[in-house]
């Protein structure tokens, strides 16, 4: 399934960036107030500005919505979204970057875009949060590095997925 629809893009998938801040045994999340993923918790990031590196990208983005400045983050997963039910052009397939931040100046705020809140890591709103996360996020709260790939179906739940984890 996921191959069959990968065959039909011919471009490469444009790449997001997804950051999650980790202290001690909590991880904020932080309620997304419009765009893409509206209404849903989600880690804090974003596409990048012409030109901009990636890892800039993700240190601007948590910058802009949640108003810190992330030190040495850790690039922790790489996961290919693909919405085969969606027509191609308007550009939801998407590859994204996750960082881990165990450090920052500042102190997490609400913005127009995003309203942070933190959680105890074994206890995450995953009904409230997109479909995948359930299957690799814990991993990556292990300390474990992920490679994965998911189709969702037309309301959004996973129709099918690859997952590696080292
Ligand atoms: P901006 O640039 O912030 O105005 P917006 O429409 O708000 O655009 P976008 O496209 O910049 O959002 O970022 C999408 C965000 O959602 C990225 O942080 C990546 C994340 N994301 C996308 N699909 C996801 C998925 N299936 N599971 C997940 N995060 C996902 O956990």
């Amino acid at each position: 399934m996921i191959n069959e629809f990968k065959n039909k893009i011919e471009k490469p998938l444009r790449q997001t960036t997804l950051c999650f801040l980790v202290k001690d045994d909590k991880i904020l999340l932080a309620m997304k107030k419009r765009g893409f993923g509206k209404d849903r918790f989600n880690g804090v990031g974003g596409k990048p500005e012409k030109d901009e590196s990636i890892l800039k990208c993700a240190i601007r983005e948590v910058e802009e919505e949640i108003g810190v400045k992330i030190l040495k983050p850790k690039k922790v997963a790489v996961l290919d979204f693909y919405f085969p039910h969606v027509d191609l052009k308007e550009d939801w397939n998407q590859q994204v970057l996750v960082y881990i931040a165990e450090s920052w100046d500042g102190k997490p705020i609400e913005t127009e875009e995003m309203k942070p809140k933190w959680f105890n890591k074994t206890k995450l709103p995953f009904a409230k949060m997109w479909a995948d996360d359930w299957i690799w996020l814990p991993h990556v709260l292990a300390n474990k590095i992920v490679r994965a790939e998911f189709a969702f179906t037309k309301d959004q739940k996973i129709e099918d997925y690859k997952i590696k984890v080292w």
